[in-house]
C-alpha cells in the first residue's frame, strides 16, 4: 500500500455522513449509476441471471487478456507458483451456488447517511460460481510456519480517501484454507463476464463482497497481519472516523420479498387488487442456515411465520413464501425478517455504523390494496 499522497488527497473524496436534510450528491448519484442493484422481481430466479446480479467496483474494471494472464502464488511459502488460464483449467474443478451481498447493502436508509455507493436494499445477487479449490493450490505453494494472513490482489487500481492502491484484501489463513473457497472462473456455466472479475476471481461463501476479490492475480501469504486499506480502513464497524473498530466479515441473515403486484414508475409503490395474493421472497446468512422466515403487513408490529422452501447450498439464499389475504383497501408495508440458526436476526431499528457496513435492517415495501 502506498502511503498519502499530497497532491492525490487535494482531490481525492474523504469520508464524510451526510447533512441531516442533505439529498444524494452527485458523487453518490455517479456511484449508483456505475454500481448497480439486483432488480428485486428477480428474487423470482433461484439463480440470479448474469448482467441482473448486482455489480460493484471501486475504481474501473480492468480489461484483462485471458491468454496473458498470470495468477502468481508467493510470499511466506515454500514453492511460490505461477499458474495460466490452461493450468487453471486443467485442475480439479468445483461448481457452487452462492448468494454475495456487499457490506454496504442499505446504506442509503440509514440516517444520517455514510456518503458512499447509496445502496437500497438490493445489493445481492445469487450465482453458480465454477473454479478451482484454493485450499490444495496453497497447500502445493506450502504455506510455512507462522502464516497469519492471505493477501489477494486485484488488477484494478485506484484512490481511495488519499490511498493510491491496487484492490487489496486479506483473509486469515484458516479461512483462506477452508475447503469452499474458490478460484472462480465461471459464473452460471460461462466464462466469468468482465464487470463480476474476468478471467478469475475468488470466492468466499458466507463472507461479505468486499472479500471475493475480483480480476485476481496474486496471492500473498504473510506472516504478520495485513495492514492494507480495505482491511484496516474500509470494511470496519466503528462508529468514529478515528475508531479502528471490528473488521466486517461473514453476512448477517437478511430476507427479501418479492415486490407484489405492478409499481408506480417512480415512487415504485405497489399496487394489488383486494384478494389473496402469495408473497414470496429469499433468505441467507453467512453464519449459519436460515430457520425462520417471518412476515408483516403493518410494517413490524405484527408477524407470521412464512413456509420456508427447500434447504439450498449451504450459502445460497433459501426461497421462502407466504400467502396474504389482502382484505382491507388502502396502503400496507409489507416486511420480511429472517433468523438463523445461530440465533442472528433483522432489526427494525438498523444501529448505526460510520462506513454503514453489514446493515441488514427488515425490508418495507408499501403496497396499496385496490
Ligand atoms: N478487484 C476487486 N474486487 C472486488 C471489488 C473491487 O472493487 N475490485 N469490489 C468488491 C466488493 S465491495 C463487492 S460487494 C464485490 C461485488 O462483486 P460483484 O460485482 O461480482 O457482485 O466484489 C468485491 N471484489
Ligand atoms: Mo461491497
Amino acid at each position: 500500500m502506498t502511503g498519502v499522497d499530497e497532491t492525490l488527497s487535494t482531490f481525492s473524496a474523504p469520508a464524510r455522513v451526510a447533512a441531516p436534510d442533505e439529498g444524494i450528491s452527485d458523487d453518490e448519484l455517479r456511484l449508483a449509476a456505475r454500481n448497480h442493484g439486483m432488480p428485486l422481481e428477480v428474487l423470482a430466479e433461484e439463480v440470479t441471471p448474469v448482467g441482473l446480479h448486482y455489480v460493484l467496483v471501486h475504481y474501473d474494471i480492468p480489461i484483462l487478456d485471458p491468454g496473458a494472464w498470470r495468477l502468481e502464488v508467493g510470499g511466506h511459502v515454500e514453492r511460490p507458483l505461477v499458474l495460466d488460464m490452461a493450468t487453471l483449467l486443467g485442475r480439479p474443478q468445483a461448481t457452487a451456488t452462492v448468494t454475495l451481498e456487499c457490506a454496504g447493502n442499505g446504506r442509503a436508509l440509514l440516517r444520517p447517511r455514510p456518503v458512499s455507493q447509496p445502496w437500497l436494499d438490493e445489493a445481492v445477487g445469487t450465482a453458480r460460481w465454477t473454479g478451482t479449490p484454493l485450499a490444495p493450490l496453497l497447500a502445493e505453494a506450502g504455506i510455512r510456519d507462522g502464516a497469519v494472513d492471505v493477501v489477494f490482489t486485484g488488477a484494478d487500481h485506484g484512490i481511495e480517501r488519499g490511498v493510491e492502491q491496487d484492490y487489496q484484501r486479506a483473509l486469515p489463513v484458516a479461512e483462506a484454507c477452508r475447503p469452499d473457497v474458490l478460484v472462480a472462473h465461471a459464473m452460471n456455466g460461462r466464462p466469468l463476464p468482465l464487470q463480476h472479475g474476468a478471467p478469475a476471481r475468488l470466492v468466499v461463501p458466507g463472507w461479505y463482497g468486499m472479500a471475493h476479490v475480483k480480476w485476481l492475480t496474486r496471492i500473498t501469504v504473510l506472516d504478520e497481519p495485513f495492514t492494507g486499506f480495505q482491511n484496516a480502513v474500509a470494511y470496519r464497524i466503528a462508529q468514529d472516523a478515528g475508531e479502528a473498530g471490528e473488521p466486517v466479515t461473514r453476512i448477517l441473515p437478511r430476507a427479501l420479498l418479492r415486490p407484489p403486484g405492478f409499481p408506480d414508475f417512480q415512487s415504485r409503490t405497489r399496487f394489488v387488487d383486494r384478494g389473496v395474493h402469495a408473497i414470496e421472497g429469499r433468505a441467507w446468512s453467512g453464519h449459519a442456515e436460515i430457520l425462520r422466515v417471518e412476515v408483516s403487513t403493518d410494517g413490524g408490529s405484527t408477524w407470521d411465520d412464512a413456509a420456508l422452501g427447500p434447504a439450498a447450498d449451504r450459502y445460497a439464499w433459501r426461497r421462502w413464501h407466504w400467502t396474504w389475504d389482502a382484505a382491507t383497501p388502502g396502503p400496507h408495508v409489507l416486511c420480511a425478517r429472517a433468523t438463523d440458526a445461530a440465533g442472528n436476526t433483522q432489526p427494525l431499528d438498523q444501529r448505526w455504523n460510520r462506513q454503514a457496513m453489514a446493515n441488514n435492517h427488515v425490508q418495507r415495501v408499501t403496497v396499496v390494496v385496490r
